[in-house]
């Protein structure tokens, strides 16, 4: 079995002594990396006055890892600028938010480069090399550049846009003509890829047979690979002692209330705002289930560095301000907005208790909330999902409530069914949705990647 590099842009393995608060992606490529062997290389996080490329090496968990110090001027440029500010809101469809400026370009490129030049010393021969995301899409040329012939792998954890979105990009063209320099690239989903294909064969001539994409001499495999989470752990994590006594605190501060809960990083993908207007509505409309509901969103801030971040925050207080200023009663809120993160076993007994989960992003490449959602219910009186159709999760969760974001309606429709929803129809909704969690899981997923990865014959360099 050949060894595995993981690069993405942090590592995240738990320090010595940590509990291990970390989610699925962190636990699969943990495993798959103590499986094969290997090293997990990024960013450190930290910044440094002069790039050196110092490599820190550690071990952790059984893992090894190599990060690098970045500059302050790597940090605004590559991460804030091209990273965030750039690729994130395009890909997820949000052009009114996105800024082009090429020094963004120009620092994504040289961190790239930074990240090419520190890590291909220490890939061996026969290692299978797997880069994750959109922060580092042109470091497989980079590496091949500098003559890296090993077996390369990507994986897009976001959507891909269309094209008429991605032309946008006054670099689109240099960036994915950056992808043909890997052997296999993953998609969570066929919407996804169905855009990839899109481009090439619209843009670049390329042509498409079942996995193979061709470009000019160059013919790549692009599968879909949808990413689930660690499903026995997450199950376990919601029996835990830690996860009943969080369910126990649930139920008290509902007193007799159907618990209608979000959990989501602070992002305008996630479809905050839409969330808290559907509710709003929902309310409106349903004067007689007024004070019979209660919904908590957690929503821990991201990117606080990004402007946009800090406005969809105050935008968030104002609204649930508003909504809370409308409808709450002396002794009921309808809205408990939380911004702080929570253990994952506290997460388990949160979600437990929840009668109805609100995952209702705009736009979102998979959704791991939604399949942990979905984990931790009880069996014999499981909970509601109502999943955006235009989450990633949403070709594979058919039997969530599903619902157009967007509409206020339709949102305030869907909690209506939800948690008038008869016992057996959640029981038949959930059996058939743990069956997919539980079989896609997050290891399913990494064996479908780096099979595919596997299976490609050493690159033969010109
Ligand atoms: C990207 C893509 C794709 C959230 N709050 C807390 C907490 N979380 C955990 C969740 C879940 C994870 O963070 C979020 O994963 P998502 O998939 O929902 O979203 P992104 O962070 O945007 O992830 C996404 C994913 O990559 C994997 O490919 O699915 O589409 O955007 O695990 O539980 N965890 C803890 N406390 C919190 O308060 N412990």
């Amino acid at each position: 079995m050949s060894r595995l590099v993981v690069i993405s842009n942090r590592v995240a393995v738990p320090k010595q002594g940590e509990s291990g608060n970390q989610g699925g992606l962190a636990v699969a490529l943990q495993s798959a990396l103590r499986q094969h062997g290997g090293l997990w290389f990024g960013w450190s996080g930290e910044t440094t006055e002069q790039f050196t490329g110092t490599i820190h090496d550690a071990e952790g968990a059984g893992i090894t890892t190599a990060t690098i110090d970045l500059e302050e001027q790597d940090i605004e440029e590559y991460y804030n600028g091209f990273a965030n500010r750039t690729l994130w809101p395009l890909f997820h469809y949000r052009i009114d938010l996105t800024e082009f400026e090429r020094d963004f370009e120009g620092g994504y490129q040289r961190v790239n480069q930074r990240f090419a030049d520190t890590v291909a010393p220490l890939i061996e021969d026969d290692d299978l090399v797997w880069v994750h995301d959109y922060h580092l899409i042109p470091l497989g040329k980079k590496l091949r550049e500098g003559g890296l012939r090993n077996r390369l792998g990507f994986f897009l954890h976001t959507p891909w846009p269309p094209t008429r979105l991605l032309t946008a990009l006054p670099s689109h063209r240099k960036l994915v003509e950056s992808l043909f320099a890997y052997d296999v690239v993953g998609f969570h989903t066929e919407d996804w890829l169905d855009s990839f294909h899109h481009y090439v064969t619209s843009l670049m001539g390329g042509t498409v047979d079942g996995t193979r994409v061709t470009v000019g001499d160059r013919t790549i495999c692009a599968i879909i690979a949808p990413i689930g989470i660690d499903t026995a752990e997450f199950e376990a994590a919601a029996t835990s002692d830690e996860a009943r006594f969080a369910r126990e605190r649930m139920y008290m501060s509902a007193t007799g209330r159907s618990l209608i809960v979000g959990v989501d990083r602070l992002d305008y993908s996630k479809g905050l705002r839409q969330r808290f207007l559907g509710y709003e509505r929902f309310l409106a409309s349903q004067p007689e289930r007024r004070g019979l509901t209660s919904f908590l969103q957690i929503a821990p801030p991201s990117r606080e560095k990004v402007d946009t971040y800090q406005e969809i925050r105050a935008d968030l207080d104002a609204l649930s301000g508003r909504i809370n200023g409308e409808y709450a009663d002396i002794d009921w809120t309808p809205i408990r907005y939380v911004n702080r993160g929570y253990p994952r076993q506290d997460l388990a007994g949160i979600f437990r208790a929840a009668r109805v989960a609100l995952v209702t992003p705009l736009r979102d490449g998979m959704n791991l909330v939604a399949k942990e959602y979905v984990a931790a219910q009880d069996p014999e009186d499981p909970g509601v999902l109502v999943l955006s159709v235009f989450a990633g999760a949403a070709e594979q969760m058919k039997d969530a409530v599903l619902v157009n974001p967007y509409s206020a309606e339709e949102m305030a429709d869907a909690l209506v069914t939800a948690l008038t929803m008869p016992r057996e129809e959640r029981i038949r909704r959930w059996q058939a949705l743990i069956a997919g969690v539980r079989e896609q899981d997050v290891f399913w997923w990494c064996a479908r990647f780096l099979d595919a990865l596997e299976a490609v014959k050493e690159r033969e360099m010109a």
